[in-house]
C-alpha cells in the first residue's frame, strides 16, 4: 500500500514538473576567467594563475581609459566557464544568448569554435547542444575584442569604446518544440499592431515553432492579450501539425482589443502577449512560452512637421543617453540602467535618443514601462569604410537592432547614421562628391531595410552644422533629420539657434526636423559671474540650456530636441575640466546632480520644483562691497515652476519676484561666514542652502580663513574637493588688496569661438581647471598681505603642446589649437626680492602639459605685502595659480 503511495506520488509529481514544462532562462554571471591578451585555444586554461576571478558584466577598460596615459587597452581578451551540464538537458536545447560584448566575439566550447558575432552593442546567440557532454563539465571559452576593426561600426567617436563581455549572458534550455531561437537574438516572435485607434486594436503575433525532434508532433498555440489585471481582453487558440525538424512559420489570427488603453508618456498602459505551446496529448503539457510586452498607439509627423502620438501632436522633450559610469566602464547592471531611466523621466523627459548605439535589452523594457519614446540607432559614427563587409556588417547591426527592438512599443525612431559629415571639412569636393555619394548610397540600403522591417516605425540620421548634408543629398534619406547643434559652444553665438532652424524649416519645409544634439560642456567645480564658452562653469550651461529650451518651445515646427547628454560619459580622447569624460552632462558622471539638471525640472516636471541654484557652491568667497558695509552682493539664481519665489537670506526677505522662463535672480549680500537662503514659492514649497562665504575687506582681512588662493589667468572660481580650497577668480591688482601686474588671462582665438586658457590633460594632478588657465606675459603677483610669515604656493603648467587631430576633430572645431607649438620658455621667480626660481624652462624640466607646483617660505614685512617678480630670459613668464597662507 505505502509503496503504491509512493508510486503514485511519482507519477503525480512527474506530471506536474512536466505540466509546468518551460524553458529555463538563467544569467550565468558567476564563476568566469579572464585573461587580458591572446591564448591559444588549443592549450585551454593552461596557466590559471594568469587568469583572474571575475563576474560579468565586466570590461577590461573600467580605469585605463582614465588614467594619464594616451589611449586605452584595445585587444583580445578570453574569458573561460565550466559548464556543468545535466543528463536530462540532453533531450532539450541549450543556448546561449549574449546581450553585448564588445566588438568581436568568438565562442568556443570545448576546444571547439561555434560562433563568431561582429558588432559590438547588439544581441547575439548560439546553439550549444550539438557540442555539448551532458552529465559532464563543459568548458566555454570566449574570445572577445575592441580592436578597431575598419569593416565594423564605430570606427572613431567620441565615447571609449570599452571592450569585453560587458552585458548580460544567458543560458536558455529549451523543450525540443520551442519558439525560434535562431532569429538574430530576437523574441522570435513579435507582436503587429494592425489597426490601432481609440476604439479598438487589431493585434496578431507572428514567429516560428522548432520542432527538433524526429518525429511528428501536433501541438496547440494559446495566445493571450492580458490586461495590468491580468484579465484576458483577447484569445486565439489554434492546432499546428509539425512534421519531424520542421521550422513553421505562424501568424495567429488577429485579436481584437476593444477601446484599448492607449500607450503614451503620461501613461504608458502595457498589455502583455502571452503565446503558449502545448502538446496536444491529455497532459496538455507546456512545451514553450513567450511574454511580449503591447503598447496600444501609433504614431507620425503632422504636416506641420510635429509629431503626433495617438493622434494628438506632442513635443518630443528627450535627452541622449550613453551607458557608461566612473569605474565601472559599460559593465552596466540592469539596476543601473533603471537608476538612469527613473531619474531621466522623473526629470519631466518623454524622450530620449539612445547614442551613437543599441543599448541593453533591459533599457527598452524600462522606456516602455515609464513611458519614454525611443530613437535607438546603430553606431555608424563620422566616417564609413568603403568596403562590402563594412555595408554588411552596418545592415545585419540594422536588422539586429531591429528585431531585437521591434517588439517595444517605446522605440518609434530607428536611427543609422552620427554625423557622417565631420570630416569633409579638410576633403578636396572631389573627395566630398565621393565619399558623399558612398554614404548616401549606404544610407539608402539600411533606410530599405528598415522599410522593409519597420514599416510603420519612422527612420532618422543625426547630422552635425555643415551644409553638405543638403548638399551632397544624405538630409533626406531618412524620414526625420535630427542636427546637432552647439551655437554658442563649438561656433557661433547661443541666439543663432533659432534662426539657422528657421532658414532651414524654411528651405525644406517638409521635413520633420529634432535637435538631436545641444549643450555646452560644465564642471561643478568651475563657477562664474560671468560666464564664457568653454569656461566650464555650471553658469554657462544654465545659461545655454535656458536659451536653447526658450528658443526651442517657441519654434512650432521643431518636433522635439534631446539634450546632450543626460550623464556626463567616458570618451578617453577628450580633454575637458575633467580629461576623458565628456561634460556636457546635465548630471555628473557618478549621477550627482548638476544644477541645470533642475532647470529641465522646472521646465518639465509635473512635481513642484524650486531649487536655488547653488547647491555646488556652498563655499563662497569675493571682495566686500564698495561701499564697505561687511557684505559681498552676488546675483543668484532659482530655478521654479511656480508663479512667484521669496528669497529670504539670513532672516531677512529680499522680497517676491515673478519667475520668468522658469528662473528668478535676486542680489544676495553675503555676510562673512554662514549665510542661510531659503527660497519660498507662492504654494509654500521650499528649498534651502547653507552658503559658507570668505568675506576679505580692505586692509586685507579675512574672517573665517586667512588664506587667499587664485585660480590665476581665470574668470571663474575653481572649487578643489581634495584640498577643499577655494581658487578666486583672478583679478588685477588694486590697492591694499591682490593681483596680477602685467599680462593677461590667456584666451584663445585660433579656433571658431575664443577660449580661456588650454582643454587639454593636464597630467600628474586631478584640479586640472587650475592650471589650464593662466597668465601668459605676467611681470608680477601682489598680494596686500599684513605682516608676518607666509607660505606661498604656486602653480605653473607649459601649456602649448602639439595637439592631437582626433581631439580637433571631436571638438568639432576645425584648426582650434593647432597653432601651438612647445615654445622655447624660460624664466625666473622673484619674491620679495629673493630669487626663488631660477632659469625655469617647464618644457624641459617636466614637459609640457604637467602641473608643477612649489611652495615657499616668506616674510612680509614693513607693510608691504608679497610681491611676486616674473623675469623672462626667454619667451613669456606663465602661471596658472597662487595660494597664500599665513604661518
Ligand atoms: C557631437 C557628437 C557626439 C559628441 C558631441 C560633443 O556632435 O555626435 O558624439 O560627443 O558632439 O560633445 O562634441
Amino acid at each position: 500500500m505505502r509503496l503504491l503511495k509512493i508510486f503514485y506520488a511519482i507519477i503525480l509529481m512527474a506530471l506536474v514538473t512536466h505540466a509546468n514544462a518551460q524553458r529555463i532562462n538563467k544569467t550565468i554571471h558567476t564563476g568566469w576567467l579572464f585573461h587580458k591578451g591572446e591564448v591559444n585555444i588549443g592549450n585551454g586554461i593552461e596557466n590559471p594563475d594568469e587568469w583572474e576571478r571575475i563576474n560579468l558584466p565586466h570590461t577590461w577598460n573600467s580605469n585605463d581609459d582614465s588614467d594619464d596615459e594616451s589611449g586605452y587597452y584595445q585587444g583580445p581578451g578570453w574569458y573561460a566557464k565550466v559548464l556543468r551540464v545535466p543528463a536530462e538537458w540532453a533531450d532539450k536545447q541549450v543556448f546561449i544568448h549574449f546581450e553585448g560584448a564588445n566588438q568581436e566575439t568568438d565562442v568556443f566550447l570545448n576546444g571547439e569554435k561555434i560562433g563568431n558575432h561582429k558588432g559590438g552593442y547588439t544581441a547575439f546567440s548560439f546553439h550549444l547542444s550539438p557540442h555539448l557532454k551532458f552529465d559532464d563539465n563543459n568548458l566555454l571559452m570566449v574570445r572577445v575584442t575592441n580592436e578597431i576593426d575598419e569593416d565594423i561600426p564605430p570606427l572613431r567617436a567620441d565615447f571609449t569604446f570599452y571592450g569585453g563581455i560587458y552585458r548580460n549572458v544567458r543560458l536558455i534550455v529549451t523543450e525540443a518544440v520551442h519558439f525560434d531561437m535562431d532569429n538574430h537574438a530576437s523574441e522570435g516572435v513579435f507582436t503587429q499592431l494592425q489597426n490601432a485607434s481609440k476604439e479598438k486594436a487589431d493585434v496578431a503575433v507572428t514567429g516560428k515553432i522548432v520542432n527538433s525532434q524526429t518525429q511528428r508532433m501536433r501541438i496547440r498555440l494559446e495566445t493571450k492579450i492580458l490586461d495590468k489585471n491580468h484579465n484576458a481582453v483577447a484569445s486565439k487558440t489554434e492546432r499546428i501539425n509539425l512534421s519531424a525538424g520542421e521550422e513553421h512559420d505562424f501568424q495567429t489570427n488577429t485579436m481584437e482589443i476593444k477601446n484599448p488603453n492607449l500607450w503614451s508618456p503620461d501613461n504608458p498602459y502595457l498589455y502583455k502577449v502571452i503565446t503558449q505551446i502545448f502538446t496536444t496529448d491529455p497532459t496538455e503539457q507546456l512545451l514553450d512560452e513567450m511574454m511580449l510586452p503591447l503598447g496600444v498607439r501609433w504614431f507620425d509627423f503632422d504636416d506641420q512637421n510635429r509629431f503626433v502620438l495617438n493622434g494628438e501632436p506632442m513635443k518630443l522633450i528627450g535627452t541622449n543617453r550613453h551607458q557608461d559610469l566612473p569605474e565601472k566602464g559599460n559593465a552596466l547592471s540592469d539596476d543601473d540602467h533603471r537608476r538612469d531611466f527613473e531619474e531621466i523621466k522623473e526629470m519631466g523627459f518623454n524622450f530620449v535618443r539612445l547614442a551613437h548605439y543599441p543599448q541593453a535589452k533591459e533599457v527598452y523594457r524600462l522606456c516602455d514601462e515609464l513611458g519614454l519614446l525611443v530613437w535607438t540607432e546603430i553606431p555608424i559614427v563620422v566616417l564609413i569604410t568603403q568596403s562590402e563587409a563594412f555595408t554588411n556588417n552596418s545592415l545585419n547591426m540594422m536588422r539586429e537592432q531591429i528585431r531585437q527592438t521591434i517588439n517595444n512599443p517605446s522605440v518609434v525612431f530607428y536611427g543609422y547614421m552620427n554625423e557622417l559629415m565631420l570630416r569633409f571639412g579638410r576633403m578636396t569636393e572631389e573627395e566630398r562628391v565621393q565619399v558623399g555619394a558612398a554614404t548616401v548610397e549606404l544610407a539608402q540600403k539600411l533606410e530599405r531595410l528598415t522599410e522593409a522591417e519597420a514599416p510603420n516605425h519612422k527612420t532618422v540620421m543625426a547630422a552635425h552644422f555643415y551644409e553638405g548634408y543638403n548638399k551632397y543629398g544624405l538630409a533626406d534619406v531618412a524620414d526625420v533629420l535630427g542636427w546637432n547643434l552647439y551655437f554658442g559652444w563649438y561656433y557661433h553665438n547661443m541666439e543663432d539657434l533659432q534662426p539657422y532652424l528657421a532658414e532651414q524649416h524654411e528651405m525644406y519645409p517638409e521635413r520633420p526636423l529634432i535637435v538631436s544634439e545641444y549643450g555646452p560642456g560644465a564642471d561643478i567645480r568651475n563657477r562664474t559671474e560671468s560666464p564664457m564658452a568653454w569656461d566650464f562653469s555650471e553658469d554657462y550651461q544654465m545659461m545655454m540650456h535656458q536659451s536653447y529650451l526658450d528658443q526651442m518651445m517657441n519654434m512650432e515646427f521643431l518636433a522635439g530636441f534631446a539634450a546632450w547628454n543626460y550623464a556626463d560619459f567616458g570618451s578617453e580622447r577628450r580633454n575637458d575640466a575633467i580629461p576623458h569624460v565628456n561634460q556636457k552632462g546635465l548630471i555628473n558622471f557618478d549621477r550627482t546632480e548638476k544644477n541645470v539638471a533642475h532647470l529641465y525640472r522646472a521646465y518639465f516636471s509635473n512635481e513642484p520644483v524650486l531649487h536655488i541654484a547653488l547647491h555646488n557652491f556652498t563655499r563662497q568667497a569675493g571682495i566686500e562691497d564698495n561701499e564697505g558695509k561687511g557684505i559681498s552682493t552676488h546675483p543668484v539664481k532659482v530655478f521654479s515652476n511656480a508663479d512667484e519665489v521669496e528669497l529670504i537670506v539670513n532672516g531677512i526677505s529680499l522680497g517676491i519676484k515673478q519667475v520668468e522662463k522658469h528662473a528668478v535672480i535676486f542680489d544676495v549680500p553675503y555676510e562673512d561666514g554662514k549665510n542661510q537662503l531659503e527660497a519660498i514659492d507662492n504654494k509654500g514649497f521650499k528649498d534651502h542652502i547653507s552658503i559658507n562665504y570668505n568675506l576679505y575687506s580692505m586692509p586685507l582681512t579675512s574672517g573665517e580663513n586667512q588664506e587667499i588662493a587664485i585660480n590665476v589667468g581665470s574668470h571663474f572660481s575653481f572649487y578643489d574637493p581634495d584640498t577643499e580650497t577655494l581658487w578666486m577668480p583672478d583679478r588685477e591688482y588694486s590697492t591694499g588688496l591682490w593681483g596680477y601686474k602685467g599680462g593677461a588671462p590667456l584666451i584663445r582665438t585660433g579656433g571658431r569661438k575664443p577660449k580661456p586658457g588650454t582643454s587639454n590633460n593636464i597630467l600628474g594632478v586631478n584640479n586640472d581647471p587650475l592650471f589650464q588657465t593662466y597668465n601668459e606675459g605676467i611681470e608680477g603677483y601682489q598680494l596686500d598681505v599684513e605682516d608676518g610669515i607666509y607660505e606661498v604656493m604656486v602653480c605653473f603648467v607649459e601649456p602649448n603642446s602639439r595637439n592631437r587631430e582626433e581631439e580637433i576633430i571631436f571638438n568639432l572645431s576645425e584648426n582650434s589649437e593647432t597653432d601651438l607649438s612647445t615654445g622655447e620658455r624660460v624664466f625666473h621667480l622673484e619674491i620679495n626680492d629673493t630669487r626663488v626660481i631660477d632659469n625655469l624652462n617647464l618644457a624641459k624640466e617636466f614637459g609640457p602639459l604637467r602641473g608643477v607646483t612649489y611652495k615657499f617660505q616668506t616674510n612680509a614685512t614693513e607693510g608691504e605685502g608679497i610681491k611676486l617678480r616674473f623675469i623672462p630670459e626667454e619667451g613669456e613668464s606663465v602661471l596658472s595659480g597662487i595660494r597664500v597662507k599665513p604661518l
